[in-house]
């Protein structure tokens, strides 16, 4: 039996008030706000029963009006990077704003994550949807777009689902960090991570794939069998995994499996993620520095956290 509950979360001035909604099952507590579609708290038992909060986030809503490290939201219509902004649909061009460097990155300037999302209540959970007007950001076509979250005893599951009236790049993710020791644990050094791919895409200097597609092994990319995170960081070319992980290529029909496993074995928690997208980009927190000010007072130092975004191949409207 999941219990699902809502309550009103805050107010931004001139766009609304935003909701949090409670997902509980007998061994897990799931909570979701309607701005960003962002999951704000996932608290889960440890071996000895205790109880931890294993996601980053923030106390208040005006945390998440500044979540500039896109703590637990949804992500688009596109996640990740896109090379200068610029594609080419249906043999026309477009020109998205530029705000990662010289790249697109996570939507643009009003992404998914800074609006706020319409809520119905599901049997065991919440669904959120999004119109996103045509040209938004400079993409092509009016999009309609929903994400339900349901909790089946300790599974939490996320559907999406996108419609759009003109051909348009759609490539959504959460961004959920997570430490399983705790959000406030200082680092993931002592987590057991093993992700299912025989291959991962290198980048360039700007975090863009070079387009080869190169096998993990013999590298510190070969995460197929289970690895502790903290010597492997150590012997990682760059600041620290930030990469997108090959499942499969990007044409081939999707069957939902679990690609990633993440052990943390002081407190015997597991993350198992599933997905039926082609890719997983794997990040370890590079860029955070410590200085958020997130739940009860954690400051979120560098590597303090991971993300497994399940997502299409980055860059990929360039690269097929
Ligand atoms: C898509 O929908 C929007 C909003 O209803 C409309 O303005 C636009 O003309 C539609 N475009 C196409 C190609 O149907
Ligand atoms: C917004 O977030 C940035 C980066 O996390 C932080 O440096 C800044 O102090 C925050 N501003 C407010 C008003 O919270
Ligand atoms: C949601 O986000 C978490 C953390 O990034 C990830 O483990 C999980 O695979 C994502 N789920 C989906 C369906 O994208
Ligand atoms: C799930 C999904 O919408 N995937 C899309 C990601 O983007 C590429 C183009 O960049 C599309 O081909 C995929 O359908």
């Amino acid at each position: 039996m999941t219990e699902v509950r809502q309550e009103l979360f805050g107010e931004v001035p001139g766009q609304g008030t935003v909701e949090r909604w409670t997902l509980q099952s007998p061994s897990v507590s799931v909570q979701v706000i309607s701005l960003g579609c962002a999951i704000t708290s996932i608290k889960s038992r440890g071996r000895s029963g205790e109880l931890s909060d294993i996601v980053l986030g923030f106390d208040s809503l005006q945390g998440y009006l500044n979540n500039t490290r896109y703590f637990g939201v949804v992500v688009g219509r596109v996640a990740n990077r896109i090379a200068g902004g610029n594609f080419v649909v249906d043999g026309k061009e477009y020109q998205l704003a530029i705000n990662n460097g010289p790249n697109a990155l996570h939507g643009g300037l009003k992404g998914f994550d800074k609006a706020i999302w319409a809520t119905q209540a599901l049997d065991s959970g919440v669904k959120l949807t999004l119109t996103s007007p045509d040209g938004d950001e400079g993409y092509p076509g009016e999009l309609k777009v929903s994400v339900a979250y349901t909790l089946k005893e300790d599974t939490l599951s996320i559907q999406y689902y996108a419609c759009s009236n003109k051909t348009t790049p759609v490539n959504l993710t959460n961004h959920t960090y997570f430490n399983l020791a705790g959000h406030d644990a200082p680092d993931i050094y002592d987590h057991v991570v093993s992700i299912k791919a025989d291959a991962y895409l290198p980048v360039d200097d700007t975090m863009i794939p070079t387009g080869e597609v190169r096998p993990v092994e013999g590298t510190p990319f070969d995460l197929r069998s289970p690895v502790l995170i903290g010597p492997r960081l150590q012997v990682l070319p760059g600041p620290g995994f930030d990469h997108n992980f090959c499942l499969q290529s990007p044409g081939e029909p999707l069957e939902e499996r679990q690609c990633a496993r993440v052990h943390h074995p002081a407190s015997g928690r597991v993350l198992e993620v599933s997905t039926t997208q082609p890719g997983v980009q794997f990040y370890t927190a590079n860029f955070l520095d410590g200085t958020i000010s997130g739940k009860g007072g954690a400051t979120y130092p560098k590597r303090c956290s991971f993300c497994l975004e399940t997502q299409n191949w980055p860059d990929a409207v360039n690269k097929t």
